[in-house]
This record gives C-alpha cells, structure tokens and sequence, in this order.
C-alpha cells in the first residue's frame, strides 16, 4: 500500500491529481482545509489536502511500463487483474469454509424434526436456505392454521408465507409539494448505486419527477464517476459530498426538487467509522426514508451480520438485489423475519430502469414455492 497527499486549490482539483497518479481504484483516507502559514494566508481561500492510499502493486505494474518499457499496458492490466482474481478466490475459500460450517451446525439443529405427509412444505424452506428455526415456525403455524378447518396444508402454508413476508411493502412516496430526502444504505458491491440510478429514472422519466443526486461515496474515485454517468445519462443535476457536515449545502442546491436520493459508501461491515459517517449523514441531512440494500444472494449468517451492523439506522426498509442470480429465496424471508422491518424493491438485472419492481409478496411466496418444484 502506498499512501500520499495532494495538495490542490479545490476539492476537484486535489481529487484530479489523485485519479492521475494513483488511478481511479484509489482509496481517499482522509480530506481537510488547510492554509499556508502567514498571516496573509487568512485572506485568502483555504487548500485541499487529499491523503490518498492505493495498492502498490498497481502502482508496481505502471511503473514498469514507464521504466522499462517491457511490460506492455495490456500485460500490466492483465497481471492486476490476475492478482485480484486470486484475491477474490482467497476471499471465496474462506466464505466457503464458514458456510459449511454454519450449515452443518444449522442441519444438526433441526435435522430430528418432520412433518409427516406435509414434509414436502418444510423441504422446500430448507432447499430454499430458510433457516432451520424459521422453517420450523412457519411449519408449525401452518399446521396451526390447517387442524380443524376446511383448508388444504398449501393455503395454510401459503398464508403463513405471506403473513411473515408481510403486507406492509413500502416502496418510496412522493407527496406533491413536499421534498423527499431518501438515503441508500448498504454493504459494498450490493447495487446501491445502479437501484439508486433505477429508481431515479423511474421518478424523473416514468413520473415526470424532479429529482436530484447526492453521493457521500467519495471514498473510491471511480464512485463518483459512476453516479455522474447515470446523472448525465438521465439529465438530472448532482452534487458530491466530500464530509457529511456538506449536505446541508447539498440540500440546498436541490431545494427545487421532488425528490432527491443520496448514495452512501459501501464500506466492509465491520468498519466502525462507516456507522459514524451515515449517522452524521441521517443526522444533518434530515432524512425522510432510509433504504437498506442486500444483495438477495446472502447466506443466513450473512443476513445476521448486515442487520446487526445496521441496527443503529432505526427504521429503514429492505431492497433486495440480484433476484436475477438466485435460485433459493431464503435470504428474503430470513431478513425479513431477523430485522422485521418492511420490504420496499427487488431488483432483478442491471438495466436502468426496468430491472426493477415494488417488492410483491406473492410474486416473492410464489417464485419460492415454483422454484423447488411445489
Ligand atoms: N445481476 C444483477 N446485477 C446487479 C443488480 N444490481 C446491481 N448489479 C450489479 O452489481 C454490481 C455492483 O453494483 P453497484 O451499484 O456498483 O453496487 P454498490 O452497492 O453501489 O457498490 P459500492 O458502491 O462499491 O459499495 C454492478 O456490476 C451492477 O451492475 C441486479 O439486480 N442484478
Ligand atoms: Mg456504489
């Protein structure tokens, strides 16, 4: 890892020669006002330090092609993007050893209980990755629906399915006259920022809607050029915030809008500051609605690990991605029921806009129930 500081007149500035220098996967550590030294300096405009971090090895690969001329550009890049594949399957490796462990723990759990002629129903929970303990739940209150009435087990279970998932969907309102302020929350590499760009254009083209753009994601470079390419693409105006103390300002360049969605940082779970840097966010920025964004491909540990390190957002409501990458829809229920807090979005591809729908209960019960065969 190698770490600089940049000087510059403007935060654009600074951010500029850290992009020419370090590259777009730069990682920004740290950024303050700062004044020469002099009493003349108090007359005039503060500078920018950036302090900017990056992986030496990219910075290693460039400086070959420079120096020696030997390795090509191409060869570099394909040497990096070796180097991150590796890292990603260390990564995987260790994902793997935890899940089987977590499931095997989970099977030894519920593994004695059956359900006679329904057990075809707690099957499909448990092929769905629901965890044993919920599954068990939902059998249970389904046989408690089912005994003494004239029903078939599949409506009960049916019912129960939807009782948990909840009629409660709450996808983002806009009242006429009365400015929305909705924040997207949520791990790195979720689809924030595409559904965050999904959901903007069905506002602003769908809706007729103003609507503005607001990302805290400063912390990769390439971040902010993301959201702006969906900004320029849509014709919507954006602003970057480089501390969340700016969002007053922010707001306030977008005072004229409908509705205006504000892009955070995916940043790992277990990184205290992330918390620290949304609080002050919700706190400055008064914010209506907060989205929380899961990926719909996350084991149950997984689940448990994002709620608990986003309890402290209070009331927020659930979108899940990447429907369009599953063949178990476990995880959806097994947020639901860890966090009981709504469900808003599922998001089911990467096309702006249309891989995108309010969240429907029977959609979700139903492609749970036809993807094991029931
Ligand atoms: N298949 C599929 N891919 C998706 C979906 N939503 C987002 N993606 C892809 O997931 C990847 C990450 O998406 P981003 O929107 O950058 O995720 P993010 O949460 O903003 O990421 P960070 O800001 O780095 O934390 C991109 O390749 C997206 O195209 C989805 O519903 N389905
Ligand atoms: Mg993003």
């Amino acid at each position: 890892m190698i770490i600089k500081r940049y000087i510059g007149n403007t935060m654009q500035d600074a951010m500029a020669q850290v992009k020419a220098d370090l590259g777009s996967d730069a990682i920004i550590l740290n950024t303050r006002r700062i004044r020469k030294k002099g009493l003349v300096s108090w007359f005039t405009k503060p500078l920018i330090e950036v302090t900017a971090a990056a992986d030496n090895d990219i910075i290693g690969f460039s400086n070959r092609e420079i120096n020696h001329n030997v390795v090509t550009r191409d060869t570099a890049r394909d040497d990096y993007s070796y180097y991150k594949f590796e890292k990603k399957v260390d990564a995987m490796e260790e994902m793997i050893k935890k899940l089987v462990t977590e499931f095997g723990r989970d099977l030894d759990k519920g593994s004695s209980k059956t359900f006679g002629e329904n057990q075809a129903y707690f099957d499909i929970l448990i092929s769905n990755e629901v965890n044993q303990k919920y599954a068990i739940e939902i059998m249970e209150k389904a046989t408690e629906l089912y005994t003494g009435r004239n029903l078939e087990f599949s409506q009960c279970f049916e019912q129960v399915i939807l009782d948990y998932l909840g009629e409660d969907v709450q996808p983002i309102e806009v009242t006429p006259g009365q400015r929305k302020i909705v924040l997207f929350v949520g791990p790195t590499g979720v689809g924030k920022t595409t559904t965050l760009a999904k959901l903007a254009a069905g506002f602003a083209i769908e809706d007729g809607k103003k609507v503005g753009l607001i990302t805290s994601d400063t912390y990769r470079i390439a971040a902010v050029d993301q959201l702006r390419v969906y900004a320029e693409i849509l014709g919507i105006p954006m602003s970057v915030i480089y501390s969340p103390k700016d969002i007053s300002g922010a707001l306030e360049e977008h005072k004229d809008r409908d509705i205006i969605l504000i892009d955070t940082a995916g940043r790992s779970i277990k990184d205290e500051s992330h918390e620290k840097e949304i609080k002050e966010i919700i706190e400055y920025g008064n914010i209506h609605d907060i989205y929380l964004v899961i990926s719909a491909n996350s084991s149950y540990q997984g689940c448990l690990d994002i709620l608990n390190s986003y309890e402290f957002l209070g009331e927020y409501k659930l979108i899940f991605t990447k429907i369009d990458e599953i063949t178990t829809y476990g995880s959806i229920i097994n947020c639901k029921l860890i966090s009981r807090r709504p469900l808003s979005y599922i998001t089911t591809g990467q096309n702006v806009p249309v891989d995108i729908e309010i969240a429907n209960i029977h959609k979700i019960k139903d492609l749970l129930m036809g993807s094991k065969g029931l």
